[in-house]
């Protein structure tokens, strides 16, 4: 093992909140520790992996910052392989800070992204596969992604990748073969045969990428923009979407002139949410900015929630509306049902076959009716049938899979005509994107770029 700085970092959210999370990582941990909490000898006496009930002091003024739980981990039994502790604090920003600073004045360095898990890759705790998940679990923006992420941690790429490499250095051994004994078809087999193998294993990596297509559609989440002319409701539509009075309301046509989005997890998926500026014939310079702000938002989504009145007649605007966007596009809310019953409204959307919900937004109790109507919408875009969900769960492990990918779909095409040659070096090649797959071949400035996605304190 590599010596090292040691590090420390929060590693739970940003913000205040009940209980917080300090990773220490690196040899000086113990020593380092042992000037900060009180009393030294529980401290000094405690056992691994056992939590004990600690005073974090400022040993520069003796003054407590905290009362904390803290539990040590003796390498190379810990996360990074390294020795470890992890306090548990209060979760106020300012103990974390003070108790964070207080160990770098003692030495320790701020911990990069995601050093600890890169420490845990270096010290071979855990392999880049599995590195490469756990960033994806905490990333995840959808339960397919959060899938996919939770079957790679328990090794299923791995397996995979396996059993290709295996398949191929069959397949392998087959060429060479030939190319040493031409002639004895009978003893190893046609070429035929060993083109077979390879067919196969190009399906099966072909439908390795058709997987992973499904999961991009949501893995950036999905952006959802309330549309609608001024006055529609679409402002009280996203507060009560939201479950808070994010934006104002009022009866005034172009109260909203900015685009403003927060995101809520519907279904399990996150989705973001944004609310627009009404679509209206305006001379007001800042309303205009806020109309193209909204068309632009029509164009870049993937779907819209359209709110009409349902005691109005359907406004220029909203053909404009209806022409711009796909009709399998948009979800119908017929608002204002305290005002009239929107049955003119209703015939219109039944007619070009638009998916409805009448509601009044006023009324307290519409919520769980809306959150099922966009809930049905969401599980249609991201296609929830139930489909394996594959093992490629990063962009690097897509660019190395579709490289692979042409490459055998090329011997695999032109197997009859290729030499046995040229075959085996194509074979070989693509075990060696194997081995960059899994990370047996270690490139720093990946691994340096894998690692600086994650958040501080991974
Ligand atoms: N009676 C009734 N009033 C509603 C309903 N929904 C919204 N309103 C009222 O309609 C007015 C306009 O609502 P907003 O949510 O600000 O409308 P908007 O579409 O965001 O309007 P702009 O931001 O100007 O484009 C407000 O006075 C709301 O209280 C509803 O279902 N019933
Ligand atoms: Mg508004």
């Amino acid at each position: 093992m590599q010596e090292k700085e040691t590090i420390a970092a929060l590693s739970t959210g940003k913000g205040n909140a009940a209980l917080a999370i300090i990773r220490i990582s690196g040899k000086k941990t113990f020593e380092i520790l042992a000037k900060c909490l009180k009393p030294e000898k529980r401290f000094l006496s405690s056992k691994e992996k056992e939590i004990h009930l600690y005073q974090f002091y400022n040993n520069k003024n003796l003054k407590t910052i905290d009362e904390i739980t803290a539990i040590k981990y003796a390498s190379p039994r810990s996360f990074t392989g390294e020795d470890m502790m992890e306090i548990i604090c209060h979760g106020g920003e300012i103990v974390v800070e003070e108790i964070v600073s207080c160990l770098l004045k003692e030495g320790i360095t701020l911990a990069e992204k995601g050093e600890f898990t890169k420490r845990a890759f270096l010290n071979g705790k855990i392999n880049l596969l599995k590195a490469e998940a756990i960033g994806q679990i905490i990333q995840s923006n959808s339960r397919k992604q959060y899938g996919v992420a939770m079957e790679a941690y328990g090794g299923k790429g791995e397996k995979k990748l396996f059993k290709w490499k295996e398949k191929i250095k069959r397949i392998l051994v087959d060429c060479e073969a030939k190319i040493e004994f031409p002639e004895e078809d009978d003893i190893i087999g046609g070429k035929k045969e060993y083109t077979n193998k390879i067919k196969d294993i190009y399906k099966d990596i072909e439908k390795e990428i058709k997987n992973r297509k499904k999961i991009k559609t949501v893995e950036n989440g999905i952006s959802i923009p309330i549309i609608g002319i001024a006055n529609a409701g679409k402002s009280t539509l996203f507060n009560k979407i939201i479950g808070f009075e994010r934006v104002l309301v009022h009866h005034e046509e172009g109260t909203t002139r900015d685009a403003v989005s927060e995101e809520v997890i519907i279904g399990g998926e996150r989705i973001k949410i944004i609310d627009t500026a009404g679509l209206s014939e305006t001379k007001d310079l800042v309303e205009k900015m806020g109309i193209e702000k909204t068309w632009d938002n029509i164009n870049k989504s993937t779907s819209i929630i359209w709110v009409t009145q349902a005691n109005k007649e359907l406004h220029e605007k909203e053909k404009e509306i209806l022409q711009a966007v796909k009709k399998d596009k948009i979800l119908g809310i017929i608002s204002k049902k305290d005002l009239n019953n929107g049955k003119k409204k209703v015939k219109t959307l039944k007619e070009m076959k638009i998916p409805y919900i009448v509601v009044s937004l006023i009324n307290d109790d519409e919520r769980e009716k809306i959150l099922i109507f966009v809930k049905k919408h969401v599980e249609k875009i991201i296609n929830k049938e139930e489909t394996e969900n594959g093992i490629i769960c990063t962009k690097r492990q897509e660019e190395i899979i579709l490289r692979m990918m042409n490459k055998i779909k090329n011997i695999s095409e032109k197997a009859e005509v290729l030499g046995e040659e040229i075959i085996s070096h194509e074979l070989r090649l693509i075990l060696n994107d194997i081995a960059e797959y899994v990370g047996e071949i270690k490139n720093e400035d990946i691994i340096n770029e894998i690692f600086n996605q994650f958040c501080i304190g991974k």
